[in-house]
């Protein structure tokens, strides 16, 4: 029989991947701190938590999908959070991407009440979400990933034990630092292309299916050149997830040279008061400095 499960941060990424465990017939019951977010996971068949607590009191497993690390703790260790009545034998698996150290020292408060913690974050956009094909990079104790699987495998399509707590949440990063450098190259590519007066829908057609290839330039190429900046991943939450790139290469002693050029891009967006906007808006970063506007 399958377990209760508790949900916690319907924002992009959440709402998709709790639609998915109520699609797969599971009994999930969810909190969001805008509470109206709740509304269609309730219309799709879900239970409602009054607070984290309340979510974690009633619930078997909680999986969290929210902004930062900040945010995280938030919800499990403040006030009203998961913490406050996790029950021996529970599992708390955390979708978000944060700190790899905040994930490691969550996990000891965890295990202190008898519970257990994975650190799951996903990639794969608004669209992997809602559509159940999100890649998820795990850490933690592999009874407990085992045990997570069904509802894991509900959300995304390529799951991967990749180590210990902690090791999901430094597996993402990877992710990032590839991601970012698909994203630069895409708009230093479409800005070359709109200066050398290609078309560029018949640019993105001719070099998509070659080596040139990527999720970002099939994704979010078509989004760019009729610009298009709704977010499937917005810019504050890419600079986020820079910051921790950057600190944890710190930590970790290598260079991330392309993740900082994108990192001050990104902040440039940011003062001008665009970090709502999606992260291949880094073209506009890009466009600023010649005065070119692709697409137009
Ligand atoms: P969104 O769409 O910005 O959603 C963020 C969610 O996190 C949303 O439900 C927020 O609630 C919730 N949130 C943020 N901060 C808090 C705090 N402090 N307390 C409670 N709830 C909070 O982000 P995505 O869905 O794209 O991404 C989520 C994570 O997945 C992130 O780590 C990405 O890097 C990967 P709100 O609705 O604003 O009240």
């Amino acid at each position: 029989m399958s377990e209760k499960l508790g949900f916690i941060g319907l924002g992009i990424m959440g709402k998709g991947m709790a639609l998915n465990l109520l699609k797969n017939g599971f009994d999930v019951c969810v909190w969001n701190r805008t509470e109206s977010k709740c509304d269609e996971l309730i219309a799709a068949g879900a239970s409602k938590g009054n607070t984290p607590a309340d979510v974690a009191a009633k619930t078997d497993i909680i999986f969290i999908c929210v902004s930062d690390t900040a945010d995280v703790e938030a919800v499990v260790l403040g006030e009203n959070g998961v913490l406050g009545s996790l029950k021996a034998g529970s599992l708390v698996v955390d979708h978000s991407t944060i700190s790899p150290k905040a994930t490691t020292d969550m996990a000891v408060q965890i295990e202190a009440k008898g519970a257990k913690m994975l650190d799951a974050p996903v990639s794969g956009g608004n669209e992997g979400a809602a559509n159940g094909t999100l890649s998820i990079m795990v850490g933690g104790d592999a009874d407990q990933v085992e045990r997570a699987m069904p509802y894991l495998q509900a959300m995304g399509k390529t799951i991967t034990h990749v180590g210990d707590q902690g090791a999901g949440q430094s597996a993402k990063l990877v992710n990032q630092i590839l991601v970012i450098g698909t994203m630069v190259s895409m708009g230093e590519a479409l800005l070359f292309a709109e200066a050398s007066g290609l078309d560029l829908q018949k640019t993105l057609d001719a070099v998509s299916g070659g080596a040139a290839g990527s999720w970002t330039l099939s994704n979010r190429g078509p989004q760019a050149i009729v610009r298009d900046w709704r977010p499937g991943f917005t810019i504050d939450l890419q600079q986020k997830d820079l910051r921790l790139v950057l600190e944890a290469a710190d930590h970790v002693g290598v260079p991330a040279m392309t993740t900082s050029l994108a990192f001050n891009l990104y902040r440039s967006l940011q003062t001008q008061g665009l970090g709502h906007e999606g992260n291949h808006a880094i073209v506009k970063a890009l466009e600023n400095l010649v005065d070119i506007r692709i697409g137009e």
